[in-house]
């Protein structure tokens, strides 16, 4: 079995299933070494509590980066979720460069926005660096609020292949290598996730569940990153990702009292038997 040492950067939201406390067990569970590194810790995530603390680790960062070098640590990929400012972004950047160990994968999910608008910590800044990291990367993640952001594109709540063709080769034509565009549904109860690379589109389509749940993005690129480093195609792992998603959802909607995020803990067996 591939065991391979992924380094992933996201925030620690203390409650609320997303980011690294999603990322963490997702990506052991898929059977790899996983070190992190938190670019910043909140009492829950920004999506639905008030009031939540913010404490920025941008300045941490640098330092512990040199430690690593020094010790000549190095990943098979590092994998980025929700960043805590600008700045940080720039030094992650570097991180692709100065920690990259055998068959070096980066991922960017550039976790900065949905259903047309930015989280609410973000502004234009943000974007602008993010899409330096987005576009350095071997492989991002963005669900179409975000490709839009990346590209300048205007967001359509409603739109159709021709749309989603045009994202995809403004995204490639900015210098995105492998694309998987999540959240693509042409009717009204499926949705779905297109893999485009090197000109080449896969589309996988799955049941769609109209409810909206958070941390899910985070569910799903966690697991596909597991997948990967298993050594799955994109393809496959964008498959095995998406069922897994659909089936923590699942898991969860009845559940009026969890709306802050997805019961993926239960559906970990069936992740790792797709997993073989
Ligand atoms: O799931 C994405 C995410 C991660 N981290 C924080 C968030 C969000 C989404 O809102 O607020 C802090």
């Amino acid at each position: 079995m591939n065991y391979r040492k992924v380094l992933t950067v996201q925030d620690i939201s203390c409650v609320g299933q997303c980011s690294l406390t999603v990322a963490l067990p997702i990506l052991s569970a898929a059977g790899h070494e996983t070190a992190i590194l938190p670019s910043a810790v909140l009492s829950t995530h920004t999506a639905g509590f008030k009031g939540y603390t913010f404490r920025d680790l941008t300045e941490d960062i640098p330092d512990i980066t040199a430690h690593w070098v020094k010790e000549g640590i190095t990943f098979n990929a590092i994998y980025t979720g929700y960043l805590g400012s600008a700045e940080q972004i720039e030094y992650v950047k570097k991180m692709f460069k100065e920690l990259a160990g055998e068959n070096f994968v980066s991922i960017v999910d550039p976790a900065m926005a949905d259903n047309g608008n930015l989280y609410p910590a973000f502004d234009s800044a943000f974007v602008e660096e993010m899409k330096k990291l987005a576009f350095s990367a071997d492989i991002i993640l963005p669900n179409i609020t975000e490709a839009c952001f990346l590209t300048g594109k205007e967001y359509k709540e409603k739109y159709d292949e021709a749309y989603i063709d045009e994202l995809l080769k403004e995204l490639s034509d900015l210098g995105a290598k492998t694309v998987i565009l999540t959240g693509v549904g042409y009717t009204e109860d499926t949705t779905g996730v297109v893999v485009y690379s090197d000109g080449k589109k896969e589309y996988y389509r799955h049941r769609r569940i109209s409810k909206g749940s958070h941390g899910t993005g985070d569910v799903y690129a966690s697991a596909f990153v597991g997948a990967l480093m298993r050594g799955k195609t994109s393809y496959d792992a964008a498959v095995i990702a998406a069922d897994y998603t659909v089936k923590c959802i699942e898991n969860t909607i009845d559940d009026d009292s969890h709306w802050y995020g997805v019961k993926f803990e239960p559906m970990l067996p069936y992740y790792i038997e797709r997993l073989g």
